[in-house]
């Protein structure tokens, strides 16, 4: 089961910033909305079969990926799976070439190959992603021991469900990385859930921190979602890691408001109630950084957001399809 959530969304009880300066607010807010308007009009585009994919949302899941990408530098890396989106958006990949993608365009960042589960950014450093649960985090372990020997101080953030925790290669990266000292910040987005089947019908015991720390590794646990708290432990960690001390494991507690795989809501399905899912609607991360900016900030940003999405979108409907002649170029066995 999913942990209450502790936040309200209240400004008044929040202190202002964080220690984040107001442009730096305004930074992480214009990352979370825009992850959450993406998908959004993901939602709503995804019925028309414009969009080819099936697509996993975060919807209600941004903080994580927005708080760490936050602190990463440009040349840093990010691996994610195939709930990603929110990933690749907050380390800065371009949206127009995700949409693309999600449509099967060939402008798209795969050639519309990939589709939402696959979306990758050389250029800005999300290393790809990956359908197959678990499988890229040995992956972002090995990139981890090439940023190592690089020696530049770059480090990698891997992002990954609770699920992926109950694969045996999640276990010898964890070794690996830790014998080694990786720069690798392994990242578990905990929502309670591996499609409809709970944790807590799982494990035996839900404590997925103390299995990590049996490596040796620092963890910390976010219990609530508050995306201050995973900054501010991200920024710890990955000093950590530009020193050289090695890898961390964040476990950020969270919650998918829409079903596994699909764009709408699944309460109606009845492995989860929806009074579980509002509790955490009231600790809405978006809202609550939005709520400390000033109301023109705001909707300065907002109005960013909307052009961004549009150009996206118009982008990706009057692309073109790739050519048949494309179908067995770059397909590998
Ligand atoms: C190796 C493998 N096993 C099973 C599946 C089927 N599957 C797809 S998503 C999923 C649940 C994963 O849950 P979690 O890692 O918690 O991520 P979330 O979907 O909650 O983000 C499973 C079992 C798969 N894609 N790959």
């Amino acid at each position: 089961m999913a942990a209450d959530p502790r936040n309200t969304a209240s400004p008044e009880h929040e202190h202002a910033g964080h220690g984040l300066s107001s442009s730096q607010l305004a930074a992480l807010y214009r990352k979370l909305r825009l992850i959450r308007r993406v998908e959004e009009e993901t939602a709503r585009i995804y019925p028309s079969d414009k969009i080819k994919s099936p697509v996993h949302l975060a919807i209600g899941q941004e903080a994580s990926s927005a708080a760490v990408c936050d602190v990463l530098k440009p040349e840093d890396v990010a691996s994610g799976t195939y709930r990603s989106h929110a990933v690749y958006l907050a380390k800065g990949g371009n949206v127009a070439a995700m949409m693309a993608e999600m449509y099967g365009k060939v402008t798209g960042c795969c050639r519309g190959k990939g589709g939402s589960m696959h979306i990758i950014s050389p250029e800005a450093n999300v290393l790809g992603s990956s359908a197959v649960v678990g499988t890229n985090i040995p992956i972002a372990t090995g990139q981890g021991l090439m940023l190592k020997r690089e020696g530049k101080g770059r480090v990698c953030a891997v992002f990954f469900g609770d699920g992926a925790t109950e694969e045996g290669c999640f276990y010898e990266s964890l070794n690996f990385a830790m014998l080694h000292r990786l720069p690798v910040l392994f990242v578990c987005e905990n929502n309670g859930y591996a499609i409809h089947e709970p944790l807590s019908k799982r494990w035996s015991s839900e404590d997925i921190c103390a299995r990590v720390a049996a490596f040796g590794m620092p963890v910390v646990q976010i219990p609530d979602g508050d995306v201050f708290a995973m900054r501010e432990a991200a920024a710890q960690a990955v000093e950590r890691m530009r020193r050289g001390e090695g890898p961390t494991f964040i476990e950020c507690k969270l919650y998918r408001w829409r079903e596994h795989v699909g764009p709408a809501e699944d309460f109606d399905q009845g492995y989860r109630p929806r009074s579980e899912a509002e509790a955490w609607m009231a600790n809405d991360q978006v809202a609550r950084v939005g709520n400390m900016l000033p109301a023109a900030e705001r909707a300065g940003i907002d109005a960013e957001v909307e052009a961004v999405i549009a150009d996206a979108v118009d982008f990706a409907e009057s692309s073109a399809f790739p050519p048949a002649e494309e179908l067995y170029a770059n397909v590998y066995a």
